[in-house]
C-alpha cells in the first residue's frame, strides 16, 4: 500500500518511520509513506500558502493551488488514481470498518488542513471523502492522519508479527476486547482468573467471548444494539448477566 500525505509539516508524518510496528512494515517495504508539501508548491517569492477568509473574521484559510498541485503530483506518482481523503471535524467518524475495507486498497492520499480550513473549492473539486476521528477540534490534520495510518497499516498482511494478529482485535467483530493477564499469579490478593490457567483451550476461548460480550454490554451498549448475536452468544450473554446480576 502506498500512502500518501499532505501536509504542511511533513516532519511530524515522517516521525511514524521511527517507532514499533509502523517502523517495521516501511522498513519491510508493506507500505510506503510520502508527504508532499503546498508549500513546495507556490509560485510566490513568500511561499504562501494560506490567506484571509473573504467575509472577513479570524484566522486564515488554506488557498486552493498550492494544495491543488500538491495533490495532483500525489495522484500522478501512482499507477491508479487513489482515493483522496480531507481529515476534518465536518467529517464521517472513523471506524474499525472502514480501516478495514482501506487497507483492501493499493493507494490513498490523506490531506490535512491546517489554519481555520481549507478554500471550500479544495473541498469540492479534489476530495472524495472526509474523515473525522472524533467530536472535537486540533490545530490541524496531522494527528488524526497519523492515526488513519496506524490503524491502517497494522491490517496489511504481514505487518503484525505472528505473535500477534489484527484478527483477534478487539472491534474485530465489533466487541470490545476481554480482559488480559500475564504474571504473576497473584497481584495484591487478586487472582488470574482460573479458567486462564486450565489448558483448556476451548474453555478458555469461551470465557473470552463472554467477557468480549459482558463488557461490551456494560460500557458500549451502542456496539451491542448494531450487532446480530448468535445463538451462543446469547447464550454466553445471558450466562453473563446470571453471573454478574447485571442487566
Ligand atoms: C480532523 C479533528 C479529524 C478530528 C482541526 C483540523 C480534525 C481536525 N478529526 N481538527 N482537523
Amino acid at each position: 500500500m502506498k500512502i500518501d500525505v499532505i501536509t504542511l509539516f511533513p516532519q511530524l508524518i515522517e516521525q511514524i518511520r521511527h517507532f514499533g510496528v509502523l517502523g517495521r512494515a516501511l522498513e519491510k517495504d508493506i507500505c510506503s509513506i510520502r508527504c508532499w508539501n503546498p508549500r513546495d508548491y507556490t509560485t510566490d517569492q513568500h511561499r504562501t500558502v494560506d490567506d484571509r477568509p473573504y467575509g472577513g473574521g479570524p484566522g486564515m484559510v488554506m488557498m486552493v493551488e498550492p494544495l491543488a498541485k500538491a495533490i495532483e503530483a500525489a495522484k500522478s506518482s501512482h499507477e491508479s488514481t487513489p482515493k483522496v481523503v480531507c481529515l476534518s471535524p465536518q467529517g464521517e467518524r472513523l471506524t474499525q470498518a472502514k480501516l478495514e475495507q482501506s487497507s483492501k486498497q493499493t493507494g490513498l492520499i490523506l490531506v490535512c488542513g491546517r489554519y481555520e480550513g481549507i478554500d471550500e473549492r479544495l473541498l469540492e473539486t479534489q476530495i472524495d471523502e472526509q474523515w473525522s476521528i472524533g467530536d472535537y477540534v486540533l490545530a490541524g490534520g496531522e494527528l488524526p492522519a497519523m492515526v488513519v495510518i496506524e490503524g491502517l497499516i497494522r491490517l496489511l498482511p504481514g505487518a503484525l508479527g505472528n505473535s500477534q494478529s489484527a484478527d483477534q482485535d478487539s472491534f474485530k467483530d465489533g466487541l470490545l476486547d476481554c480482559g488480559h493477564y500475564t504474571r504473576p499469579e497473584e497481584y495484591q490478593g487478586m487472582q488470574v482468573p482460573k479458567v486462564l490457567l486450565s489448558g483448556n483451550h476451548a474453555e478458555i476461548a469461551r470465557w473470552r467471548l463472554k467477557q468480549s460480550l459482558g463488557r461490551t454490554l456494560r460500557l458500549r451498549p451502542d456496539l451491542l444494539a448494531s450487532k446480530t448475536l448468535t445463538q451462543e452468544e446469547i447464550t454466553l450473554l445471558d450466562e453473563y448477566r446470571k453471573e454478574t446480576g447485571e442487566q
